[in-house]
């Protein structure tokens, strides 16, 4: 595995974005793939009715393969290196999208959603756990834009709703990058992003790791991950729910 260079580093700093093939062997990739795949199976997604991806939770703490992904230590020095600062994880998510599922994931920025105050940096690993091309909704990123954040979280069944809110933000150029499974692209938590519907016969397996300033305070803004906490606004988050990593 190379290491993380400079010039790595300054690539995401300058774009928002970066992505680092064969981070996961291919043995790795494809026992968290059967497992992620099981999970499909098993779990409850966020939203029942969602077309765009199943959206399962924070599925580290109910399954053990997909633990290891979420703590896997060269992910988190990845992150780490990238952000310059320590971290924790904030959530993880399987994203999946099924078979011609028609529905692209629409633009937005991932860091408006969150109830954090005094956060540095955050970013995700999005990890490809089958090969991703175009056509089985990679992801797509606006190079350049993640000093911007003025913009109000956006509704990302709407293709418009971004541009609408921020209207002299740039839309182009625009990077789109295909992923073989293993592959990982991190994003800075302002990045506008988008990925593709599916449109083949595979599932489009996804599972992203989400990493935060570890000294972010919770601002008191409702969160599927905070609310059944009952955080007091202004306290550090809870070390045994948001792990801080390496561990
Ligand atoms: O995988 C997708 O469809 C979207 C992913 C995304 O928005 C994210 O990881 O922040």
């Amino acid at each position: 595995m190379n290491p993380l260079t400079d010039k790595i580093v300054a690539r995401y700093r300058a774009g928002g974005f970066v992505h680092i093939a064969g981070v996961l062997s291919p043995e790795e990739a494809g026992r968290f793939r059967n497992a992620a795949r099981a999970a499909f199976d098993r779990e409850r997604g966020l939203d029942p009715d969602n077309q765009m991806f199943k959206q399962i939770v924070n599925i580290w703490q109910r399954d053990d393969v997909l633990s290891e992904l979420t703590f896997h230590r060269r992910l988190a020095e990845l992150a780490t290196g990238l952000a310059g600062i320590p971290l924790r994880i904030w959530h993880d998510q399987l994203l999946i999208k099924r078979p011609h599922n028609r529905t692209p994931t629409e633009f937005h920025q991932d860091a408006p959603y969150w109830p954090h105050a005094g956060c540095r940096h955050s970013l995700s690993a999005w990890v490809a756990l089958v090969d991703v091309p175009v056509e089985r909704g990679c992801m797509t990123f606006i190079p350049g834009q993640h000093e911007r954040r003025d913009i109000r979280p956006i509704d990302i069944a709407d293709a418009h709703d971004l541009f609408d809110a921020a209207p002299d933000l740039a839309y182009q150029p625009r990077v789109t990058i295909p992923l073989h499974a293993g592959d990982v692209t991190f994003h800075n938590g302002y990045t506008p992003h988008t990925a593709n519907a599916n449109d083949t016969n595979e599932f489009r397996l996804a599972h992203v790791n989400i990493y935060v300033d570890r000294d972010l305070r919770y601002d008191g803004k409702r969160h599927v991950c905070t609310d059944p906490l009952g955080l007091e606004p202004g306290v550090r988050l809870p070390d045994d729910v948001f792990p801080p990593v390496p561990r």
